[in-house]
């Protein structure tokens, strides 16, 4: 008599589960994941700066969704920087990815998503969720309920009385019906004295316990008017059955900043995630662009452990540190090579007078973490372009301003994206390059110019396509 009753819950518990996960930016599902680069400076219809996304399967010419496309809410206006923050996740739990976009200043600046379908990302069904003053996001299913959440930055949330800087999380909860205010909860910083809480934000599982934990940076306020000065910060939020609940700050390597940009992935090898963080903002009183470096914590039961800094003398990419390379400025983490050990990308687009280049850096076993890998720019063997460096009267390409490792083209390597915000006086570009076992530059690679998608240049404030790219 027991078998009919377990079969009717499994059938019952089937009904509610949701389809196979898609992989986050895989939004026909077709098990390759689109590139998703956002131009935050596009102007449109008179609006400066209101933003927009573009959708490149396979870093092809695709689709452009901004708030004057079909079924997206809202309307262009001026300064919203749509776009300027992406993260994508499976929300409803169809099999198929879905895109959630922010915007960066604080007018109207609620969460869009936009749900994958067959055909690929629409307008269909969009929607707004959130906060009204969100910025960073980040997704991955917290809960552990087959959906994939959301975790948004409240820039004006608990922030100090004279400062608008974060002290607040909101983690949103997706569902059959995609993300919701249902169960929503927040997470507070840690310390009173932390400044842009959730600034830059990461997802993996660090203390191996199955559930996803969250991290988050800030570089500070390395400001010589700041007082007191924020040192900038690392918090480790653990993820519980309900997804994280607290968080704890994270000793810093080094003193003043903290890092701007974050990834997440097991670079010695040992099953717990590690976390790789680039600090690219000069240190307090520190009158010089930064050169910036790398801080790594690695995975523990205990979450992660003590920091140690790679900088680029260390990781043997330069034999002295030079100001304004902005080392670290994006940084990316995934196996490249399959050799059960993740690597880092890391951007560098201050360097050669913002010409800018990316380094490979290779993950293995402690003691052999981050060696030096591929060193690319424009003008490296399979590179396409020429590099542009700034002159007196025009920005540099800024190859590295942004960078990303995605599944493109189906095959097992990771591929990579690396974004030119600078490219063509600020209209922006992106490069993409298909992954091999031997790494980046031995295949054919492909650079695509916003011209191209019909997007103007984007204004002398370098927010051109390339400047900021989806990561899953
Ligand atoms: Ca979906
Ligand atoms: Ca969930
Ligand atoms: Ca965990
Ligand atoms: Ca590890």
């Amino acid at each position: 008599m027991a078998r009919p009753v377990a079969i009717a819950a499994l059938v019952a518990s089937l009904a509610a589960a949701p389809a196979a996960a898609a992989a986050p930016f895989d939004f026909d599902g077709d098990g390759r994941q689109d590139l998703a680069a956002s131009t935050p400076g596009l102007e449109h219809r008179g609006a400066p700066s209101a933003g927009g996304v573009a959708i490149l399967p396979g870093g092809r010419p695709g689709t452009l969704f901004t708030r004057a496309t079909g079924g997206v809410p809202g309307e262009p206006s001026g300064d919203d920087r749509f776009g300027a923050n992406l993260a994508s996740g499976d929300f409803n739990g169809d099999g198929r990815a879905d895109l959630a976009v922010g915007g960066e200043w604080l007018r109207d600046a609620r969460v869009t998503v936009l749900y994958g379908s067959r055909r690929g990302l629409t307008g269909d069904g969009a929607d707004t969720v959130g906060p009204d003053d969100a910025t960073t996001l980040a997704a991955g299913d917290f809960n552990r309920d087959g959906f994939d959440d959301l975790a948004v930055t409240m820039i004006l949330a608990d922030s100090a009385p004279d400062y608008e800087g974060s002290g607040a999380i909101r983690l949103l909860f997706g569902g059959a019906q995609g993300l919701s205010q249902q169960g929503a909860r927040t997470l507070t910083r840690p310390a009173r004295g932390q400044d842009e809480f959730g600034q830059a934000m990461a997802v993996g599982d660090l203390n191996r316990d199955g559930h996803l934990d969250l991290v988050d940076s800030a570089f500070g306020s390395a400001d010589v008017y700041d007082d007191p000065p924020d040192s900038g910060h690392v918090n480790f939020c653990p993820g519980t059955p309900a997804g994280p609940q607290s968080c704890t700050t994270l000793q810093p390597v080094v003193r003043g900043p903290g890092p701007g940009s974050l990834a997440v992935a097991d670079i010695d090898g040992d099953g717990y995630d590690d976390i790789v963080g680039g600090i690219f903002i000069g240190g307090l009183y520190d009158d010089k662009p930064p050169a910036g470096t790398l801080v790594l914590y690695r995975g523990s039961a205990s979450g992660p452990s003590e920091g140690t800094e790679f900088d680029q003398v260390t990781s043997r990419v330069r034999r002295g540190e030079r100001p304004a390379d902005w080392y670290g400025a994006s940084v990316a983490a995934a196996d490249l090579d399959r050799d059960g050990y993740g690597d880092v990308v890391v951007g560098s687009p201050g360097r050669n007078r913002d010409a800018g280049r990316v380094v490979v850096l290779r993950g293995g076993p402690r003691g052999r973490l981050l060696r030096r890998g591929d060193v690319l720019h424009q003008g490296s063997p399979g590179v396409p372009g020429r590099p542009r460096r700034a002159t007196r009267f025009r920005g540099g390409n800024q190859f590295g301003a942004a960078v990303t490792l995605l599944r493109a083209d189906g095959d097992r390597f990771p591929d990579l994206v690396v974004g030119l915000p600078g490219f063509r006086r600020g209209e922006g570009a992106i490069v993409t390059m298909r992954g091999s076992k031997r790494g980046f530059g031995r295949r054919p690679a492909r650079l695509l110019g916003a011209h191209r998608l019909g997007i103007e240049a984007a204004g002398p404030d370098f927010l051109g396509l390339g400047s900021v790219l989806g990561r899953p």
